[in-house]
């Protein structure tokens, strides 16, 4: 009978073992300990026919029932651990990180073309001991052109020129009303600059846009001279375009100063000799400037009998244009990344 037996638990030990050996997964190997060791698996089920065994015989048989368990057990737990690491393994095969590959770039933004382009003009100011200041895009008419000694009836009060919101107020079409509420406020000496968003009722074309930005300069103090402004502004036109530039001013006319002109800089590309940059014409025209009118002053309260000053105004558009070679001032607002990014 015992021997009946140990011939049946040889069998089972050798069963389970080759269905071990067959595992190839973790869940294989799970199935094999529920077979044979589990509540209602075959090494139970021999345990259970315990009755039929004599029971001088049962101690031995029982014995053995315990050491083929044994052996079950320990096969299964090593080849587990096997399938384990040749799990882990595989994973970090698959894992491999290869600390070699460069970097992702992160793509990051940058400046607008007329952003570099203010910035080096305020730059230049700053530098100059400018204070930087800014106003409304929406004015009083009264500030926008009265106080500039622009009256009504005058050609720039045009409403084919301006967009006005009512009969007092515009989008403004120059930023000189922040400088006439700085001169209003009568902290002297004034040395300041106004950049901004103005406004004219233009179509577009490559060198016009019905928005588009100035930057105007204004200086007020005692004894300033027309000899100031040159200077200023030649200065000026060597720091945005190089050491060698030279200016040329021209006479003009605007209602708000007296006398007024226009500066011309010597064609950076050419150097002057003419090209097809500066048509053949060896200077650029690059702003317009003069000295402060004596009524605009009384208009502000400042008295123009102490105090004289100059101011500018340059088109931000035409300064980016220029010195970054662009033909077309619409792209500048299409805000197209293939465009932008060349700068
Ligand atoms: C141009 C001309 C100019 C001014 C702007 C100004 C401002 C005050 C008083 C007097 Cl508060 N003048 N601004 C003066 C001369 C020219 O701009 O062609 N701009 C694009």
């Amino acid at each position: 009978m015992s021997d009946n037996m140990k011939e049946k638990l040889e069998q089972i030990l050798e069963e389970a073992t080759q269905k071990i050996q067959e595992s190839d997964a973790l869940e294989r190997l799970n199935d094999v300990r529920v077979n044979f060791l589990g509540k209602k698996g075959v090494l139970t089920g021999v345990l259970k026919s315990m009755k039929d065994v004599a029971k001088e015989d049962r101690p031995m048989v029982g014995q053995m029932v315990n050491e083929t368990r044994a052996k079950i057990e320990a096969h299964l737990e090593e080849t587990k651990a096997r399938l384990e690491a040749a799990l882990r393994e595989a994973r970090m095969a698959e894992e491999e990180i290869d600390v070699t590959l460069p970097a992702r770039r992160r793509e990051i933004g940058h400046r607008h073309p007329n952003t570099i382009a203010l910035e080096e003009v305020e730059r230049i100011f700053v530098g100059m001991g400018y204070e930087v200041v800014e106003g409304p895009e929406i004015e009083y008419d009264e500030y926008n052109f009265e106080k500039l000694n622009i009256p009504a009836n005058h050609p720039a009060k045009d409403e084919q020129d301006t967009f006005y919101i009512n009969k007092e107020i515009v989008l403004r079409t120059q930023t000189s009303p922040v400088q006439a509420r700085v001169m209003e406020q009568g902290k002297m000496p004034i040395r300041m600059i106004a950049p901004g968003r103005v406004f004219r009722s233009d179509e577009v074309d490559a060198t016009h846009s019905p928005s588009f930005h100035q930057i105007e300069g204004l200086v007020v103090d005692k004894n300033i001279t027309f000899a100031d402004l040159k200077g200023t502004l030649e200065e000026f036109a060597r720091e945005l375009f190089g050491e060698n530039t030279r200016t040329k001013f021209r006479p003009h006319h605007f209602p708000f100063t007296e006398p007024s002109a226009e500066m011309d800089v010597s064609c950076f590309k050419c150097g002057g000799r003419g090209c097809r940059f500066c048509k053949g014409e060896g200077w650029i025209e690059i702003l317009g400037c003069g000295m402060v009118h004596p009524h605009v002053f009384e208009m502000c309260g400042i008295d123009p009998e102490q105090y004289t000053g100059f101011a500018f105004g340059v088109g931000l558009e035409r300064i980016a244009l220029l010195k970054y070679e662009i033909d077309d001032m619409r792209l500048l607002y299409e805000n197209d990344y293939r465009f932008l990014k060349q700068f």
